[in-house]
């Protein structure tokens, strides 16, 4: 039987502890007044219901979830652009605080469904009063276009069961190519936004300017 507060505790101590890390890499930049590859970083630890749905359909033994199932700990980097997802990609290969397991690339190799996002799964030892434990995190980097495409596509996924009615299968798909089309489009214009941002900043901070 699974204590699922005692389980679930460095799970959460690591989510607190890397929303705090990631969100200070776009501090950094804002202070440095550097265009942030960062938009905004949310993290989550998984419910319980959702650990043993997908235990059940992976077939991962409760007594080998910390080993076999690596987004009990999750966090998500939003990006503008597509090519920022690369320079996070790069930052968190930098780091020093924990090592990166696996990646996975659902952008170049996007997912049936249409999801694109890069995934990196990495191993981050937190500090207990037992000692250090090092857990799994994974990492989700998308852009706000492929952000918005995979919460709507997740919530109908929930709603369905993932037995989507043949329309809405159809239009999923036509949002998922719509929101490459966004991307594709905003990585043209991007010194155009990016300039006008840095324009905007200025203003707000200095209005005399
Ligand atoms: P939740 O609610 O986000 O926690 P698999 O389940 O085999 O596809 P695996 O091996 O766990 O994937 O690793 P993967 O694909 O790197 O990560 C799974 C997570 O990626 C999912 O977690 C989602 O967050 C996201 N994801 C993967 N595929 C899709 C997709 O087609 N649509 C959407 N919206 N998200 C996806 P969970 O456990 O599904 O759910």
């Amino acid at each position: 039987m699974v204590h699922w507060d005692d389980f679930l505790a460095p799970y959460k101590q690591a989510v607190e502890e890397l929303k705090v890390k990631l969100k200070g890499m776009r501090t950094q930049f804002e202070r440095d007044h550097i265009h942030s590859p960062i938009e905004f970083v949310t993290g989550r630890v998984k419910p319980v219901v959702s650990i043993l749905d997908k235990a059940a359909q992976k077939n991962i033994p409760l007594d080998k979830l910390d080993t076999e199932m690596q987004d009990i700990a999750g966090l998500r980097m939003m990006c503008q652009f597509v090519d920022d997802i690369r320079r996070v990609v790069e930052l968190l290969r930098n780091r020093n605080d924990f090592e990166i397991v696996e990646e996975r690339n659902y952008i170049s190799h996007k997912k049936a469904s249409g999801y694109r996002s890069y995934h990196v799964v990495i191993s981050y030892p937190v500090q207990t009063i037992h000692g250090e434990k090092k857990i799994l995190a994974e990492i989700q980097i998308r852009t706000l276009a492929m952000n918005f495409w995979a919460t709507v596509e997740h919530s109908l996924n929930y709603k369905y069961k993932g037995q989507f009615p043949e329309d809405i299968r159809l239009r999923l798909k036509g949002a998922a190519e719509a929101a490459f089309h966004l991307d594709e489009e905003m990585s043209k214009i991007r010194h155009e936004i990016q300039e006008a941002q840095r324009i905007f900043t200025t203003k707000k901070d200095n209005p005399d300017f």
